[in-house]
């Protein structure tokens, strides 16, 4: 198993959009097993393949408290979101040290393939539903500070690219 390096706000590279696994074979099953140590050394609850440069369509979360549910979700689609919405506070690996109130549905069902490649449905609410959501949008390019305004946004970019550039030195 090995750690990933995970790409930070505003690499460009966060932008892209995943196209679907074509097979869970050897090759991502070895991919699934370093998201979730680098997820795991990170403290993070999820992590899509997205932030570690790979697009392709797969995420692993644990939203659990003894950190023993691991989940992957590939090639997942909502198939059903609750009408109601709620606010959450969330954060980020790919933007670390930043949390906001982002507004996701309460509730999603969501149907994808396990890491054996079997079809699943889960039901999420609370904690998994917004971080099924948060992770999915990773997949499509979008990272969550594009839900805040232009100045928050603005500010946080220039607060990371200080970090990264005195990482750096
Ligand atoms: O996608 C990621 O970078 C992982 C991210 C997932 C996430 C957390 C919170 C709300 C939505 C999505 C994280 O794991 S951030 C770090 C973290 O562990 C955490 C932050 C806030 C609440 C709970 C956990
Ligand atoms: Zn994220």
């Amino acid at each position: 198993m090995a750690l990933l390096p995970i790409l930070c706000f505003p690499d460009p590279r966060l932008h892209k959009v995943a196209q679907p696994v074509q097979a869970v074979d050897a090759r991502i099953k070895a991919l699934i097993a370093d998201m979730f140590e680098t997820m795991y050394h990170a403290h993070g609850i999820g992590l899509a393949a997205t932030q570690i440069d790979v697009h392709e369509r797969l995420i692993v979360i644990d939203t659990s408290e003894e950190r023993d549910q691991p989940l992957v979700l590939i090639n997942p689609e909502i198939i059903w979101a609750s009408a109601e919405m709620k606010v959450n506070d969330e954060g980020c690996l790919s933007v670390p040290g930043i949390y906001d109130g982002v507004e996701r549905h309460e509730a999603v069902h969501v149907r994808a393939l396990d890491g054996e490649g079997q079809s699943r449905v889960i039901e999420a609410d609370g904690l998994l539903a917004v971080c099924i959501q948060h992770e999915m949008d990773h997949l499509l390019g979008k990272v969550f500070v594009e839900y805040l305004s232009p100045l928050k946004r603005n500010r946080i970019k220039t607060k990371m690219l200080k970090v990264q550039r005195e990482e750096r030195r």
